[in-house]
Order: structure tokens, then sequence, then C-alpha cells
């Protein structure tokens, strides 16, 4: 009997590669989304990875806790992928608020939801690195104090505590992956490496001269998305629930992140890389590097794409959209 997902968050980057691996592996996928005015374009990541035709989309809201009880009793999932968030951490300074119901509560509303209309199906909470802000530890693992150091991060970590809760007061199957940051082509187009990408895309076809970029200090352990929705799976195929980082183990900071993009189509990244204050963060995190040894070790998993490699498809996947004028989120402004 081949099982049935609902996956939150499906028009993102992560829902886009987790729906293509489900699917792959058999699985009947239904995909939340938000109505919106421009129904059209929230579609865009799914049909460029091919799997429009195939996800089931049913309308909810991450902030409406009837329509997700409507949708989990109509799906019955035998698995449920919380990744809809607001997750840009920038943004999360300016709507500190809805960030918090969004990504802090909105998942409470999921856990409800499941518990109330499927309280078998196990569950899969998206937990991110920067929870690990001010890191207190050379090496972030599970057992790694946090130290958010942004609405975002303090928002996820209490979606954190949650799903731990749920899972210990209603023995749920409930598990939280704490990726590191993981990038592809797919990226939104306000993330650094994708920020980085598309300029170099655009310098290199001659329709930019400039990139403003803020902290080039800042450190970051960077993965392939493609990598990390296979760990996210592999967590619900476990007997028992549980919390596990995923992460290269490698850091690597903005500047070096940046030369390998603009090397990658032989320009000398220091010609065109300006820094703009205005893009520095209230509150930075400056260091983050995972140690991904206990997903290893239980799960299995470990990542197959560098950041060399991914970066370079990246910049292939921005050549090819700047070179077709209709390519949407190519216009979206950086
Ligand atoms: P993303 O591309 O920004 O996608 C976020 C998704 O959430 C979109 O589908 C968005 O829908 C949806 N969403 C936002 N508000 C919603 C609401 N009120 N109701 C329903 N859906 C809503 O994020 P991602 O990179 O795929 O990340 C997936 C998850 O992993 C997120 O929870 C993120 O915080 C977490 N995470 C990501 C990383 C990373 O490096 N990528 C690392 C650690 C954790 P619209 O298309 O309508 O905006
Ligand atoms: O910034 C620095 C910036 O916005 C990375 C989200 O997926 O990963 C992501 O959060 C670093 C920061 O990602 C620019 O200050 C410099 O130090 O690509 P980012 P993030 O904040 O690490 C985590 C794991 C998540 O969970 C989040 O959802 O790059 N930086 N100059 C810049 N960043 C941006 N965006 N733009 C710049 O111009």
């Amino acid at each position: 009997m081949s099982k049935t997902a609902l996956i939150t968050g499906v028009t993102g980057q992560d829902g886009a590669y987790l729906s293509q691996l489900l699917l792959e592996k058999g699985y009947t996928v239904y995909g939340l989304m938000r109505r919106s005015a421009s129904q059209e374009f929230l579609t865009e990541r799914l049909k460029w990875i091919g799997v429009l035709d195939d996800v089931n989309l049913i309308h909810g809201d991450l902030l409406d806790l009837a329509s997700l009880i409507h949708v989990v009793n109509q799906v019955k999932p035998d698995e449920v992928y919380n990744l809809a968030a607001q997750t840009f951490v920038h943004t999360s300074f300016d709507q500190p608020l809805l960030t918090a119901q969004v990504t802090g509560v909105g998942a409470t509303h999921m856990l409800e939801a499941v518990r109330l209309a499927a309280p078998g199906a196990k569950f899969y909470q998206a937990s991110s690195s920067e929870m690990f802000g001010k890191a207190q530890e050379k090496m972030q693992s599970e057992t790694t104090p946090f130290y958010p150091r942004s609405p975002y991060a303090a928002a996820k970590l209490y979606a954190h505590w949650i799903t731990g809760n749920y899972r210990e007061s209603y023995q749920m199957h409930a598990s939280c992956g704490i990726l590191f940051n993981h990038e592809s082509p797919l990226r939104g187009i306000e993330f650094v490496t994708r920020k980085v990408t598309d300029a170099v895309a655009r310098i290199k076809l001659g329709q930019a001269k400039t990139l403003d970029l803020g902290n080039l200090d800042a450190r970051r352990d960077w993965g392939h998305a493609r990598d990390y929705v296979r760990g996210m799976w592999m967590m619900l195929q476990q007997p028992t629930p549980d919390d596990y980082v995923l992460a290269t183990g490698r850091t690597v900071t903005v500047r070096d992140m940046t030369k390998a993009a603009f090397d990658h189509v032989g320009l000398n990244w220091e010609d065109h890389v300006q820094v703009s204050n205005r893009l520095f963060r209230p509150a930075e995190v400056d260091f983050l590097l995972g140690d991904p040894a206990k997903a290893r070790r239980v799960l299995g998993w470990e990542p197959t794409i560098g950041l060399e490699e991914m970066i370079g498809e990246m910049v292939d996947a921005d050549l090819e959209r700047r070179r077709q004028a209709g390519d949407v989120r190519a216009r979206v402004p950086a």
C-alpha cells in the first residue's frame, strides 16, 4: 500500500525537492498551499522540478487552525512534514510578530491538527541551526545549548520545544531536523547564496556590474537541499522519534562562497562586490558549523554534494534563467 504524505510549505525550496523524493518512492503527496492572487507564480518551483502535475495541492494556512484540521482530516496522512514558515531572518527583524505566529505558533497549530485528526501520523518539524545563534560550542550538535539571535530563531526554538513536548505528552512520532543552511537553484533569491549566483549570472551576461552584500565574514555550513530532504525522510522511517542535526561539517565565509561563484564563470569577485551597511543585521550569527555524527550513525545519512559543485549548479541555472526573459523569479529584485 502506498503511503500518503502531507507537506506544508510545498511551494518552497525544500517542499519541491521533498515532493520529488517522495513521489519517486511511490508516495501519494499532498501539499498545503496558501491562497494567493498570484497562484500560478507560487507553483513555479514545483513546475521547475517537474512534479506540479503529480502533487495534490490543497488550500490551507498555518495561521488558520480550522483549515489545518480540515486538511488533515481529508488527507489522513501517514507522514506530515511541517516545512511552512516565514523563513527569511532579515525580515523577521521587521515582522517579528508575524514570524512568531507563522514560524512558532504555526507549528503548534499543525501539531494540534495532527493530534486531533491523524494522531498516528509521523511528524517532521523543520528546526534550524539558527537556534544555535551565538554558538556556544565550536561544532554544534544535538546537545549544544541554544542561543537564538533573531525573532526567526526564537520562533523556531519555540516550535522545536513544543514538538518535543507533543512527543513526550501524547506519544506522537514527532521528530525535529536541526538543519544547517541548505541551498539549490530553487533557493529564494533573497538568501545570500542565490543572491550571489543570480548577480554573477547578470554580471556575466552584461546585465549588471556590481553586487551589494552585507557581512562577508559570517560563516555558514552550507549543503544541498536535495541531500537534506533525504535526511528528513530518513528521520520519519525510524522506529522511534528523535532530533537530528543535518550539516556538512565544513564552514565557509560569505566572502569565500562569493569568490567560488565568480570563479565559476572566470570573473574576479573583488571587481564587482561592494559592502553595504544596510545589509547588516541588528544581531548577527557569526559562525555555524554542524556536527552530523548522530545522523550518520543512526540514520546512515551522508551529504553528497559539496559547496563548489552546488554553487556551480546554481550559477548555471541562473545563467539559463537570465537568458530567458520570461522567468518570473529572475525579475524579483535581489
Ligand atoms: P522557503 O523556500 O522560504 O519556503 C517556505 C514555505 O512556507 C513556502 O511554501 C511558503 O509559502 C510557506 N508558508 C509561509 N507562510 C505560510 C503560512 N502562513 N501558511 C502556509 N504556508 C506558509 O523555505 P525552505 O528553504 O524550503 O525551508 C523549509 C523549512 O525549513 C522552513 O521551515 C525553514 O524555516 C526551515 N529551514 C530551512 C533551512 C534552509 O537552509 N533552507 C535551514 C533550516 C531550516 P508561499 O510560497 O506562499 O510563501
Ligand atoms: O544569510 C550574510 C548574512 O540570509 C547567511 C535561512 O534558510 O539558513 C538561512 O538563514 C549569511 C548571514 O541565511 C548578505 O548576514 C551577507 O550571516 O542566506 P542568509 P541565514 O540567515 O543563515 C537558516 C539555517 C534558516 O533556517 C533560515 O530560514 O550571509 N549576508 N550579505 C547576507 N545575507 C543575505 N541574505 N543578503 C546579503 O546581502
